[in-house]
């Protein structure tokens, strides 16, 4: 700083330092710059390019005090950084480098580098109104041009999402959740289907137990966030807000089980998660609280599990198939991607084609033996042994509403399937002037009781102050499945007009069969809806069978399905090298930067050939998996 105090920053090469960064470590001012050419030699005796965190031991007259560490480093396991040059790399294991550190006499602290102040509302530009008090409606970004801008417009304009002013955290409107009480009640059914019961553990969790199980805690510890006060004092013993609930469940599972008849244990939870996460935070995709279900099962035998973990994520792929229109790619992590504390995961992957993004849709794990070990779940069987018990776990979160959003929405706005949209029809009246006004009226209205009756979800939107254009507009932006046009043409000729919002279709049908009418309609707006992105994701999986292929797809964007080896190693080096290399390619091109990871090895598989080998390193090849590049 201006004081020529020196800070050093060791930061991942895609965090961005943010300025209030600065405020929260001791400088004499904020307004903290790069070292200059003259300073890197007199204090770390090197030069511009080729600064290096080796170079710290070249500072004899301990100039720099302190290094600030990247939050994000604390759960990585390996480092890389340019020797000299970027002409090659080191990699170097974590806990060695902070060895290093120590032993060179430098003390070192983690930091969150990205922290910004509470946000304000970032769309107040957009919803001024106009001279006739009508929010502006449309969608100032294209999905195919700037797709998180166009997100943070649909979530606002179609009234999912409020900002708040704690950041991560976003507010559920009614239309969002109603959609999250539309899947509670399609999954809730279907896991009592299985004989799960809902329980209610508390939030709070003591360290000792949340710690109790070293190797799944330790790449999660940074994102836990603890209650250390109560009003103005201190807690004698802080307790951290639960990220995921085995650690609370677990101690009493241990208590509820002693014999074989104590088994199965199948419940489930509707709760809230705390994760202090530091990457950047998308509305329903990466918040730091959210909603979800988690499920917690424990049996005497691994079959018996086995079969709970594949019936979970079989009912979740269902969900995301039947109710949601959403189709997936069902399978297993690889050893890299699973939970830490499983002994295998399964999940469901989605993909955004105009972002080039994978998401995780859900995911259901068999934990094995490995959690009734460390809370010792031990049931005696039949012939009075002592077993640990076997168990699974399994959850759904708010994601979902964000992946709903991603996949099935365009340029005018918001796409709702229609099993979980709020209003299923709305009913427009169109007037000319004030011909057959009442009539007009009197018609919407018979239309809207016959549906009612049937138990369709609909609103007859009789506003007057607003034209049918701005209607239109306004429900499209909002998602709504079917629009019923009734002008004096339809009273006349005593039919309807519907107009299906995933494809502008327009049909008329005779008034006599309304309900039959518009339930046909929506039976087939769910299917259209399913097929199109269907239709997507399946043009967007490119098969690669060698490194070129391979980088040159990732590079449009794709999802790449390849013969693997399976081997964690192959994976890593994926990783690595497609990270540089697409950094190479994509010259500040935001949207094709990032390293690819699998994504599942899919339940799913194509024969693969017996000369098959691995895209990446030539081994035999002993799976197809699915790579790419995901949220
Ligand atoms: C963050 C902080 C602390 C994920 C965390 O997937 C712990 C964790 O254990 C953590 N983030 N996880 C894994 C959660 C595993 C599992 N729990 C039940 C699920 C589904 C529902």
């Amino acid at each position: 700083d201006k004081k020529k105090t020196y800070y050093y920053l060791i930061a991942l090469e895609d965090t961005k330092i943010n300025k209030d960064f600065w405020k929260t470590i001791n400088t004499t001012s904020n307004n903290v710059r790069f070292t200059n050419e003259e300073q890197l030699h007199e204090v770390l005796s090197t030069k511009k390019g080729s600064v290096n965190p080796f170079s710290l031991c070249n500072d004899s007259d301990k100039l720099i005090k302190k290094v600030y560490l990247d939050q994000k480093i604390n759960n990585l396991s390996y480092l890389s950084f340019h020797p000299m040059d970027n002409s090659s790399t080191i990699e170097i294991d974590k806990n060695s480098f902070l060895n290093f550190l120590t032993n060179i006499g430098i003390s070192y602290s983690y930091h969150n580098f990205e922290e910004t102040a509470p946000q304000e509302s970032k769309i107040t530009k957009t919803e001024e109104k106009n001279e006739k008090g009508e929010t502006k409606l449309k969608i100032e970004f294209k999905k195919t041009e700037n797709f998180s801008e166009w997100y943070s417009q649909v979530i606002i304009k179609a009234e999912l999402i409020e900002y708040y002013d704690v950041s991560g955290c976003y507010i559920l409107r009614p239309n969002s959740y109603f959609i999250w009480e539309s899947i509670q009640s399609y999954l809730d059914k279907k896991f009592k289907g299985q004989g799960v019961k809902n329980v209610y553990f508390p939030m709070f969790v003591r360290a000792k137990n949340l710690e109790s199980e070293k190797e799944h805690v330790e790449g999660f510890s940074a994102e836990v966030a603890w209650v250390t006060h109560y009003g103005k004092s201190k807690l004698n013993e802080p307790v951290a807000i639960r990220p995921t609930s085995e650690t609370i469940m677990y101690p009493t599972y241990s208590k509820w089980v002693k014999s074989h008849r104590d088994l199965p244990i199948l419940l489930n939870q509707w709760t809230n998660v705390v994760r202090w996460e530091f990457k950047h935070p998308t509305p329903f995709i990466r918040t730091r609280e959210f909603l979800w279900q988690e499920g917690h099962t424990a049996h005497k035998n691994k079959e018996e599990n086995d079969s709970m973990v594949h019936k979970m994520i079989d009912i979740y792929e269902e969900c995301y198939k039947d109710l949601l229109a959403i189709p997936t790619i069902k399978g297993v992590k690889s050893i890299n991607e699973k939970f830490a504390g499983a002994e295998y995961t399964t999940t469901c992957e989605t993909f955004i084609a105009e972002n080039g993004r994978a998401i995780q849709a859900c995911t259901s794990h068999s934990l094995g033996q490995n959690f009734s070990k460390i809370f010792n779940i031990v049931y005696e069987d039949e012939n009075k042994e002592k077993n640990f018990a076997w168990q699974s776990s399994w959850g759904f979160t708010t994601r979902s509403i964000g992946i709903i959003t991603m996949i099935h929405s365009d340029d005018q706005g918001l796409i709702l399937p229609y099993k979980v949209a709020h209003i299923q029809v709305v009913i427009v009246p169109i007037f000319v002037k004030e011909k057959l006004r009442s009539e007009i009226i009197d018609f919407c209205k018979r239309v809207e009781s016959e549906l009612i009756e049937a138990g369709v979800r609909v609103y007859f939107d009789n506003r007057d102050s607003y034209t049918s254009g701005f209607k239109f507009n306004d429900w499209e932006m909002k998602g709504i499945p079917l629009r019923i046009e009734i002008g004096p043409s339809e009273v006349q000729e005593k039919i309807f007009k519907t107009v299906r919002r995933v494809d502008s279709i327009k049909t008329s049908f005779s008034i006599d069969k309304i309900t039959e009418n518009v339930n046909n309609e929506l039976g087939k707006y769910h299917d259209i809806m399913y097929d199109k992105a269907y239709k997507k994701l399946h043009e967007n999986i490119i098969i690669a069978k060698n490194w070129t292929e391979f980088m040159s797809s990732l590079n449009k964007g794709k999802v790449l399905k390849t013969p693997w080896c399976e081997d964690q190693t192959c994976e890593d080096k994926v990783k690595e090298k497609s990270a540089i290399e697409s950094r190479q390619a994509s010259n500040e091109d935001k949207t094709l930067s990032g390293s690819a990871k699998t994504l599942c090895i899919p339940f799913k598989q194509d024969t693969l050939g017996c000369d098959d080998v691995c895209f990446h390193c030539d081994k035999k090849a002993s799976k197809y998996v699915i790579w790419g590049r995901s949220y």
